[in-house]
């Protein structure tokens, strides 16, 4: 079993466990399991894997009825992670690749190299549903508190101020703080959380990504279900240039919690925001 592959960026190089074309010896027959991570500050990674066999079964580490990833491909924005299982099923000898697609073009990132010997005759048969945990049991109610969330700034993106540190700051202002981007016109993190609730408060961020980039919101502390997935409890979602969409949970940890863009530089640049459970 492998486990633990991760990708990252150095420049222009994406690397897998540290590593550039790395190999992975597999055998025919073989079942593997990947937890794919996404390490890269600002670079969403569409993996394409060339392997029939290949289904995810959880994703931002929780258990989800397992389904094959159409067309092969993987997308993981920064952040997110992705365990699939894979029965290898190339010949004894051959070399599969995984890729990334970057417009019209896919580079190998890594690959597998079968043995020259089958492991066995017939790939398994034994379920690879990962059992549930308790989160599976939550149902969302109907009603919920909703509370707006609108991302802003960024090149090109129209915005003209923002309040930082308390200060309402024009665009100049801004740039000299190295504060670009804003969460509902606040621009790092606001002294006010964004919502506070008690205990067991069913949430819905109504999210709307009103800039010219993508976002890889994460929320610390809870999973929740984005309106354009059901079922699939995540940490972290891409939202891209202009896109609306409600992440909804029950805030039932208590604490005071982050809500943040994962590309790095757009959390230190201002996209970061926090809410309060008690
Ligand atoms: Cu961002």
């Amino acid at each position: 079993m492998h486990d633990w592959s991760h990708g990252g960026r150095l420049g222009n190089v994406i690397t897998v466990n540290g590593e550039t074309a790395k190999t992975y010896q597999v055998a025919a027959g073989e079942r593997i399991r990947l937890r794919l991570l996404n390490i890269a500050n600002a670079r969403t990674m569409d993996l394409l894997f060339n392997e029939p066999e290949i289904s995810v079964i959880a994703i931002d580490g929780q258990p989800v009825k397992p389904f094959v990833p159409e067309s092969g491909r993987i997308l993981l924005a920064p952040g997110q992670r992705t365990d699939v299982i894979i029965d290898m099923t190339a010949d004894p000898g051959a070399r599969s690749l995984i890729e990334v697609v970057i417009g019209e073009y896919a580079y190998e990132v890594a690959g597998f190299q079968y043995d020259q010997t089958r492991k066995r005759e017939q790939t398994l048969d034994a379920p690879i549903a990962l059992p549930g945990n308790p989160l599976q049991q939550i149902r969302l109610p109907n009603e919920f508190m909703q509370v707006p969330l609108v991302m802003e700034g960024g090149a090109m993106g129209g915005m003209r101020s923002a309040t930082f540190e308390g200060k309402e700051m024009g665009i100049r202002e801004l740039i000299q703080y190295r504060k670009i981007w804003a969460i509902n016109g606040i621009a790092g993190m606001p002294e006010k959380p964004l919502f506070s609730v008690r205990r067991g408060t069913a949430i819905s961020l109504d999210v709307k990504n009103e800039n010219s980039w993508p976002h890889a919101m994460h929320i610390h502390g809870h999973h929740f279900i984005h309106d354009k997935a059901p079922g699939i409890w995540r940490d972290t979602v891409l939202f891209s240039r202009g896109e609306q969409g409600t992440m909804k949970f029950v805030a039932d940890n208590p604490g005071k919690w982050l809500i943040h863009c994962h590309m790095v530089e757009h959390m230190a640049g201002g996209m970061v925001t926090w809410f309060e459970v008690t």
